[in-house]
C-alpha cells in the first residue's frame, strides 16, 4: 500500500497533464474577459417625434427631453487619452416636421474659443453636428451631400463650402448654450438641408417624417491648453488608424431613424 500511493499519485499528474494539453479547461474559458465588441455603440439610432418643440433654453425640462434616452459622446476620434474632468459627452434626440432637435451635456474642464471663426474654428471648442438628409453616405469634404456643423461656444456654425472655405451657415442651426461651472447644456434645432442645398439661393429644408433615415453623428472638439484642439470624440465607433473621417466621408455616420 505504501508503495502504491506515488504510483497513483503520478498516474493522476499524468492524467490532469493531458486534460489540460488535450481538451481545454472549461472554468478557465470562463474567467476570460469577452473579446471586445468591434462596434461598441450602436451605429443604429431612433428619434421620437416631439409632442411640442422645445423651448431653446439650455434647460433639459422639455416633455421631449423626458421621452428621450441619454446617448454617449465617447469615442476618442483623435488625441491622447482623457479622463472624465477633462471631457464627457451625452446627447439625446428628437424631431418635427421642421426641426431635428439635439440636447447635448458636456463636461469641459477648460472652454476656449478666439474671435476668428473662420480660421480657428478646429483650435477652439466646438460641438459638431453631422447630417446626411438622406442618408447616401459618400464623400461630402466640399460639397452638401452633407452637412458638419461645427457649432461654436461664441453661436456661430461653421462648415466648409464648396470652395474649399470655411464660411458661416446662419439659420441651420438655433443653439441656445447653458454653462454652468464645467457643464454646458447645448439645445438646438436643426433644419435638415437636402443635398440639392446651394450657396447664395433660397433653400428649402426638408419635410421631416415618421420612417425617415438620417446619417447623423456628433462630436465634440476638444481645445485646452495646446495651441490646436486636445481632442475630438464623436458618438459612432470608427474603425482604423485615421478615424478623424466623420469631415470628410459621411459613410461612417450612424444611421438615425425617425420614429413616431
Ligand atoms: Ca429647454
Ligand atoms: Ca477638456
Ligand atoms: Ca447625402
Ligand atoms: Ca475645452
Amino acid at each position: 500500500m505504501k508503495h502504491l500511493l506515488p504510483i497513483l499519485l503520478l498516474a493522476m499528474m499524468a492524467f490532469a497533464c493531458r486534460q489540460r494539453s488535450g481538451s481545454p479547461d472549461r472554468s478557465i474559458e470562463k474567467l476570460e474577459p469577452p473579446p471586445k465588441a468591434a462596434n461598441v455603440l450602436p451605429a443604429k439610432q431612433v428619434a421620437a417625434k416631439a409632442a411640442q418643440p422645445p423651448k431653446l433654453d439650455g434647460i433639459d425640462d422639455d416633455s421631449c427631453w423626458s421621452r428621450a434616452n441619454w446617448q454617449y459622446i465617447d469615442q476618442n476620434w483623435m488625441g491622447a487619452n482623457y479622463d472624465s474632468l477633462d471631457f464627457a459627452g451625452r446627447y439625446k434626440l428628437a424631431w418635427d416636421k421642421n426641426h431635428l432637435y439635439i440636447l447635448a451635456e458636456i463636461v469641459d474642464d477648460t472652454l476656449r474659443t478666439s474671435d476668428k471663426p473662420l480660421e480657428n474654428y478646429l483650435a477652439d471648442d466646438c460641438l459638431i453636428v453631422y447630417l446626411d438628409e438622406n442618408r447616401s453616405g459618400g464623400n461630402h469634404q466640399y460639397n452638401y451631400n452633407a452637412f458638419a456643423y461645427h457649432l461654436r461656444l461664441d453661436g456661430r456654425v461653421v462648415d466648409i463650402g464648396t470652395d474649399s472655405s470655411a464660411h458661416l451657415y446662419p439659420g441651420h442651426c438655433i443653439v441656445k448654450r447653458n454653462t454652468r461651472g464645467n457643464t454646458t447644456t447645448w439645445e438646438m434645432a436643426v433644419r435638415v438641408f437636402p443635398d440639392t442645398y446651394q450657396d447664395n439661393a433660397p433653400n428649402s429644408p426638408a419635410n421631416l417624417s415618421t420612417g425617415k433615415k438620417m446619417g447623423f453623428a456628433i462630436a465634440y472638439n476638444d481645445a485646452d491648453r495646446a495651441p490646436t484642439r486636445e481632442n475630438l470624440v464623436g458618438n459612432v465607433y470608427i474603425d482604423g488608424t485615421l478615424r478623424d473621417i466623420a469631415w470628410i466621408d459621411a459613410s461612417v455616420f450612424g444611421e438615425l431613424l425617425l420614429e413616431d
